[in-house]
């Protein structure tokens, strides 16, 4: 129901979403209004927590797993990471935790649980793709970290950018961070997470619309506020919650 509102508001402009031409939305104050009064029922919602995503068996798994959004980034750094298979990348996590930390690639997948679920991913543009994503629980990380009491929200940094220098970002309660099927992924289908699907590691949240499963994550931040609206996408007029 607060789906389907949300898609009878955005209308055509929705599908412009994901492509970058999506200023139109944010600037029209009717649709950014509307927009905002779903979160009231969001807020509900995230009190009980939320049930698990569908998952699919290995003959559901899309041959292709349709890359969308930014181009991957654009750093001589990211570049020389990538060629030499990851080697010098950290993942760090920071903020309001009492133990910070940051993990190479071999750390992630020898010092956590490697767990694997086959979900669907559901654009706001209107199509959807299955694939097997296998990485770590973010929950896992984070019971680590040890948030104080502070802390409220999860934000990812991303290495992308939106071509004009702004970096893309995400953000999740510390509640949706303990989702069980919330996931680091480093494999889609098996294999390493290609450089198009967000390398070497990215969100994975199946029971949110794909712009919050934020690839080319870098860095995992804890804290009491949401910075701006709490993404890139939502920075432009789109839900922040955006559940499925
Ligand atoms: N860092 C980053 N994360 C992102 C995006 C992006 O442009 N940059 N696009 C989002 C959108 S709109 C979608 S649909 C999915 C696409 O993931 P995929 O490329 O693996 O299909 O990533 C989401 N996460
Ligand atoms: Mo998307």
């Amino acid at each position: 129901m607060r789906r389907a509102r949300f898609l009878a508001l955005t209308g055509a402009t929705a599908l412009a979403g994901c492509s970058g031409i999506a200023d139109k939305l944010g600037q029209t104050d009717l649709v950014r209004n509307a927009l905002a009064l779903p979160e009231h029922l969001n807020f509900a919602i995230l009190g009980t927590g939320q049930p698990l995503a569908r998952e699919y068996r290995e003959r559901d798994i899309s041959p292709v797993f349709r890359p969308n959004g930014f181009m991957p980034p654009s750093s001589p750094q990211y570049a020389q990471w990538a060629a030499d298979g990851w080697r010098g990348y950290r993942l760090s996590v920071s903020g309001l935790v009492a133990k910070p930390a940051s993990y190479s690639l071999a750390e992630l997948r020898g010092r956590f649980n490697r767990v694997a679920q086959i979900t669907r991913h559901d654009c706001v543009e209107g199509w959807s793709v299955i694939g097997k994503w296998t990485g770590v629980r973010l929950g896992d990380l984070l019971a680590v970290a040890q948030p104080t009491s502070a802390g409220r929200y999860v934000v990812f940094h991303c290495m992308d950018d939106d071509g004009s220098g702004t970096l893309y970002y995400e953000s999740l309660t510390l509640r949706q961070a303990a989702h069980p099927q919330a996931l680091l992924a480093y494999e889609l289908n098996d294999k390493p997470v290609p450089v198009e699907n967000g390398a070497p590691i990215r969100l994975k949240v199946p029971t949110q619309l794909g712009y919050k499963s934020a690839k080319y994550v870098q860095g995992i931040e804890v804290v009491a506020m949401l910075p701006g609206a709490g993404g890139y996408w939502e920075d432009q007029g789109y839900e922040w919650f955006a559940g499925i």
